[in-house]
């Protein structure tokens, strides 16, 4: 029996064992005029090595960035990243004032209950779509306590 499963672990290739779990994505509703969307959620990596997001696409955006807002000197900016890395065996947390996808553009602004598919396309792994909720930011701010301006 041991055997077996041995032999059946040497027939996957090792990227196969790695997995990245998208959990809890959403996008807080903005005004209609509002320019550009951030969508926030947990990457959890199953696998044993690191993990890069290096893209991602939606459609209904002129362009769509992977950023991390940082406070310098008691101002908000927001930092283009090349890639976002979710660590071994470990979580990358995108959230308000913290890491985020930025969807720029915004074609017809999304309402409360739509939802975005939103691609997310990883280094040495094959993309993912999720489908990513449009909510009420207050709503989400009552679940998750307290959060900070993005
Ligand atoms: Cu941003």
């Amino acid at each position: 029996m041991r055997s077996l499963l041995l032999a059946a672990a040497l027939f996957l290739p090792l990227s196969a064992l790695a997995e990245v779990k998208v959990i809890n994505p959403w996008v807080p509703e903005a005004p209609p005029n509002a320019q550009a969307l951030a969508a926030f959620m947990v990457l959890e990596n199953d696998g044993e090595q690191v993990v890069k997001v290096t893209n991602a696409w939606a459609p209904g955006f002129d362009t769509i960035e992977l950023h991390r807002s940082v406070e310098e000197n008691g101002m908000h900016k927001m930092i283009k990243q090349d890639a976002l890395i979710i660590p071994a065996k470990g979580k990358l947390e995108l959230k308000p004032g913290g890491y985020h996808v930025m969807l720029i553009g915004v074609h017809n602004p999304p309402k409360a209950g739509d939802v975005i598919p939103l691609r997310l396309d990883f280094e040495g792994l094959p993309s993912q779509t999720v489908e990513v909720p449009v909510k009420k930011r207050a709503e989400m701010m009552k679940q998750t306590g307290p959060m900070h301006g993005h």
